[in-house]
């Protein structure tokens, strides 16, 4: 049997550490609002469910709002700003979530099960990027599956990423419809791809059905659902540079960050490389924001708690592009 690994070590050759240590977070969607760093984690609990290949031992119940220190990286905790027995339509499993502002008002969009057990996506409201926010009653009509990503485009029009396969449910899921005997596409097959939906101008519903998100091959072709190294699995963000637009994701069972590049919110994109090698701990979430004139990738492994898969904590490290556009990778434990 293999050598557990040293996570001494192993945080010592870190490229960076946790921005907080006196809870676990993850799934980090980061923001600037108002000038500042804030970011919106999932909160990381051990609800004491043994671990299985659905994720029921991610079994987080509310979120916190951490904001950065421009000066010293040092992040601040501002307390519960969601808790899941607030929300009337939501049983568990509160997992990644996101935050839009709009005309000074904050919009949090975050995943849970519903009464029938079945991923939706909500979104509460806030005057104050840090929250608290108030759930409406009901989850966004048509939503489904996990991991909700907001992305507000210069012209003010805002776009839901969203999916994951596995225990996020998207393989039940085809042309928005759920179906008991839906399963994941063979391995030869078009790959399940992530969803984006146009959100409505009050920024509380779908302006739209959703739509796949293309991630093609260089010759143009849909990757193949057993293209594991390549292929979308959740984590979906989208960010742009330099009036090019990038969907990033995390491939799943195989543990990368990885990006494609497209030319508008809806795709299609064109796989373009790995952002980050795999993290300890079986799951990795990304977001990418530009701060203080640099670009940040914002992540999670499981080293504080020397590898407990969810139990993650949350980092931040610089990002830099090649004169192409391309995303020089990270290796998290150095080369
Ligand atoms: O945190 C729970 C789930 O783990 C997230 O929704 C996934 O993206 C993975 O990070």
């Amino acid at each position: 049997m293999a050598n557990p690994p040293n996570y001494q070590e192993l945080a010592k050759k870190a490229i960076s550490q946790p921005l907080v240590t006196h809870i676990y977070t993850a799934d980090p969607s980061a923001h600037v609002f108002n000038g500042k760093l804030y970011i919106y984690p999932s909160h990381d609990v051990d609800a004491g469910i043994p671990f299985n290949d659905n994720g029921d031992h991610f079994g987080m119940e509310d979120y916190h709002v951490l904001s950065v220190d421009e000066q010293t990286l040092e992040a601040t905790d501002h307390g519960v700003a969601l808790h899941v027995a607030d929300v009337p339509w939501a049983t568990r499993q509160m997992w990644a979530p996101d935050c839009a502002e709009k005309n000074g008002k904050f919009y949090f969009y975050f995943p849970a099960r519903d009464q029938e057990q079945r991923f939706r996506i909500g979104v509460a409201v806030g005057d104050d990027p840090a929250g608290p926010f108030v759930p409406q009653p009901n989850y966004i009509q048509g939503s489904y599956s996990i991991d909700p990503a907001v992305f507000v485009d210069d012209d003010g029009e805002a776009y839901m990423y969203f999916g994951g396969i596995w225990g996020g449910q998207l393989q039940k899921y085809r042309n928005n419809e759920w179906a008991d005997g839906n399963e994941l596409p063979g391995k030869d097959e078009a790959a399940l791809c992530p969803r984006v939906a146009r959100l409505t101008d009050d920024m509380l519903a779908f302006a739209e059905a959703p739509r796949a998100v293309l991630i093609l091959d260089a010759e143009g072709q849909e990757l193949t659902e057993g293209d594991n190294d390549r292929r979308f699995f959740e984590a979906s963000w989208l960010h742009k540079y330099n009036g090019k637009y990038y969907f990033s994701y995390s491939t799943g069972d195989t543990h990368y960050i990885c990006y494609a590049i497209g030319d508008n919110p809806y795709g299609p994109f064109t796989y373009a490389g790995r952002i980050l090698e795999p993290v300890i701990g079986w799951t990795t979430h990304h977001s990418i924001a530009q701060w203080q004139g640099k670009w940040w990738l914002f992540y999670h492994d499981s080293i504080l708690s020397e590898g407990v898969t969810h139990l993650r904590s949350v980092k931040m490290a610089e990002i830099r592009y090649d004169a192409e556009g391309r995303i020089l990778g990270l290796v998290p434990y150095g080369e």
